[in-house]
């Protein structure tokens, strides 16, 4: 074998368990609510270099990259036989995603690839791409993946090959390994990005978060977070969808919302992640924000903190889709801990930690957005004020 070829080997095996194995460590954070962690949690380069390079010097002499990986984003988290399982969306240099399961003893480091991507069965109509899926552990007993399956517009015109309609997909395992797709979800709206699966049943029914939009990019007037019920899983319908989160003028989610992971729940209420998008001389901004539903009545929300929960900060304002974190998965330890995982700029992944205990606080006790400036300065002021009595009274 060429010597040159196996040098090079050597260098990229090397480089690739370097990057692998670089142990994590918590950034500083001043905000007291979470604490990201410093090295990205998977990248493009954490894609196995099997998957990469025919490794046969005779089919490679140059040792060339044959298969390119783009970017890896948007992953669904759970933590499984004590293992935390990022289901990541892997991007080509072809621009088709598909989903790899990554794996990693403690969630802060160490994610490895398993071997294969997910080989997702199809319905009888093809994807031309899969995305973003929403990993639940339902009470029911399965796993279920829920993402968007993204195909050309039937009615664009031939000159419009940009045009495309998005629905939720559906698929279900026991390991993450095997996987069976299920028709995709049908609602009252024209298309579907971001839907979710609530862990539990409602009055006997699959109870489904909806993100409606008219257009591929445009919530039009889809007008926030749905939700919906569906008697089946097997043939998912929504008849009726609520908007329970809407879009408001000059916030954080004016254009466009959508929730990220299943909610979790605690003593106070349904715990969910969500992103919000607005739009700004420089494109979308998308960010990360909190709110609680009541436990009772999943279409009530009782707090929602003002503004954002995590935006994005130094490099990962910069990548594919600059100036965008998006979040669809987190898991909870058995003590509390948090996990969240985002993307930034749709080009890599990261974590974030806190407890369920910070983040009720977060949530029940961050003032809400009172949606005017003054309303903003009120806020401030009674801030300000309760500061001044409490150091006079020295508390
Ligand atoms: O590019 C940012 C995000 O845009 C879309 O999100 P949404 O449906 O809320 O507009 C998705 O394509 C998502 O994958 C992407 O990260």
């Amino acid at each position: 074998m060429d010597k040159n070829f196996l040098e090079r080997l050597e260098m990229l095996e090397k480089s690739h368990e370097k990057l692998i194995n670089r142990p994590n460590e918590k950034a500083a954070e001043e905000n007291g609510i979470y604490c990201r962690y410093k090295n990205p949690v998977l990248t493009a380069k954490h894609a196995p270099l099997f998957w990469r390079y025919d490794l046969n010097a005779e089919t490679n002499p140059f040792l060339m990259e044959r298969i390119g990986i783009n970017t890896v984003l948007n992953a669904g988290a759970i933590k499984l036989n004590g293992k935390y399982h990022l289901i990541a969306r892997v991007e080509g240099a072809d621009r088709k995603s598909f989903f790899a399961v990554a794996e990693s003893a403690n969630g802060i480091d160490g994610f490895k690839f398993w071997d294969y991507p997910i080989m997702m069965p199809e319905t009888a109509v093809e994807d031309t791409n899969i995305y973003d899926m929403r990993v639940v552990q339902h009470e029911d007993g399965w796993i279920y993946g829920l993402f968007c399956t993204e195909r050309r517009d039937p009615q664009a015109s031939p000159a419009d090959q940009s045009s495309a309609v998005a629905q939720c997909g559906i698929a279900r395992t026991k390991d993450l390994v095997t996987w069976e797709r299920l028709p995709d979800l049908k609602t009252p709206s024209p298309q579907q990005r971001n839907v979710v699966l609530h862990p539990e049943f409602v009055d006997g029914q699959y109870a489904f978060y909806t993100r409606p939009q008219d257009g591929f990019i445009e919530a039009g007037t889809g007008g926030g977070i749905g939700f919906g019920l569906s008697s089946s899983m097997e043939n998912a319908v929504i008849h009726k969808e609520v908007v329970i989160d809407k879009r408001v003028y000059h916030t954080v989610s004016e254009l466009k919302n959508g929730l990220g992971p299943q909610p979790i729940k605690t003593n106070q209420g349904w715990l969910h992640l969500a992103h919000g998008v607005r739009n700004t001389a420089a494109g979308m901004r998308y960010v990360l924000y909190l709110f609680m539903a009541d436990l009772a009545d999943l279409t009530k929300i009782i707090y929602k903190p003002g503004g954002y929960f995590i935006a994005p900060e130094g490099e990962e304002r910069v990548g594919d889709v600059s100036n965008v974190v998006f979040g669809n998965g987190w898991t909870v330890d058995d003590d509390g801990r948090v996990l969240i995982y985002y993307a930034s700029s749709d080009t890599r992944m990261h974590v974030a930690e806190s407890t369920v205990e910070r983040l009720l606080d977060y949530v029940m006790n961050t003032p809400a957005d009172g949606y005017t400036s003054a309303a903003s300065v009120r806020t401030l002021y009674n801030m300000i004020e309760n500061n001044k009595i409490a150091q006079q009274q020295d508390i």
